[in-house]
């Protein structure tokens, strides 16, 4: 399992961190999927032969949020 902290930006609210961790939750491969507000980030652990950070961050724009940063986790 491979890990990841992304920031994201654009969450305002409970709802945003739900909608934020449907749609990680969603993505191929995604074991598990921590989201909060402070800080505004998702901490998520991933089987990095089906996900990528690229399509993770994918999943967060396509949910209306932006990803402005990415570390391992
Ligand atoms: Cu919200």
């Amino acid at each position: 399992m491979t890990q990841i902290v992304l920031t994201i930006s654009g969450m305002t609210c409970g709802g945003c961190v739900n909608s934020v961790t449907r749609v990680l939750q969603a993505v191929p491969g995604v074991q598990q999927a921590e989201v909060s507000l402070a800080p505004p980030q998702a901490k998520i652990r991933y089987d990095g032969a089906l996900a990528t950070p690229e399509k993770l961050a994918q999943a967060v724009a396509e949910a209306g949020f932006t990803v402005t940063s990415s570390q391992p986790g």
